[in-house]
């Protein structure tokens, strides 16, 4: 079986996520989206938030599914017989981190990391970004899937 992660901190997940995560499900018989801790970035949601959005998000797609993961990417791989990683590309400002760590996980265990480029419509989208728009007032609306963008909301409304 050919299995592969998509990892990510989905904080939250946007339409850009989605669109890699069909593109991986459509090339691999089984696709993994696992909720890591990216611990240079501040969360909004909790992990096991992020994992309900994403199983919305990902029902119409039968060999997805999500997990977590407290430690080393290459670890958790190791553990669930996952041979590749794929990730999303969006800019030569991706590339610079996302080569870095791809060869670093290659040389730890030898875990390949396959880069798809983002749609055009994509390529500026980031969760980051979508959190400091809609703070600001700004319409995200079309950016996300219409729970995520309810949630977002409500979430952004407590905390204010
Ligand atoms: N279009 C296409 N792809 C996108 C878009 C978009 N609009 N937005 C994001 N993506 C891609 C990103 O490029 C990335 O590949 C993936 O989606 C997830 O993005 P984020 O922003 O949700 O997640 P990140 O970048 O914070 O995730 C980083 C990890 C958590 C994967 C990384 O820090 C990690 O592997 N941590 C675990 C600890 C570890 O193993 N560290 C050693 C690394 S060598």
């Amino acid at each position: 079986m050919r299995r592969a992660v998509c990892p990510g901190s989905y904080d939250p997940p946007t339409n850009g996520h989605l669109d890699i995560l069909e593109r991986a499900a459509f090339l691999f018989d089984e696709v993994v989206v696992a909720v890591l801790v990216n611990k240079s970035k501040k969360g909004l949601f909790a992990v096991e938030e992020r994992m309900e959005l994403l199983t919305e998000a990902v029902s119409h797609l039968p060999n997805v599914r999500i997990d977590s993961w407290h430690g080393l990417l290459v670890e958790y791989c190791s553990q669930n017989d996952i041979q590749a990683i794929v990730k999303g590309l969006r800019a030569v400002s991706d590339f610079d981190y996302e080569l870095q760590m791809a060869q670093m996980n290659q040389q730890l265990t030898g875990v390949e990391t396959l880069f798809m480029p983002t749609k055009p419509e994509n390529s500026f989208l980031s969760s980051s970004l979508v959190k400091e728009v809609a703070t600001y007032g700004g319409d995200v609306r079309h950016l996300l899937s219409e729970p995520v963008h309810r949630r977002l909301m409500a979430r952004l409304a407590r905390d204010a």
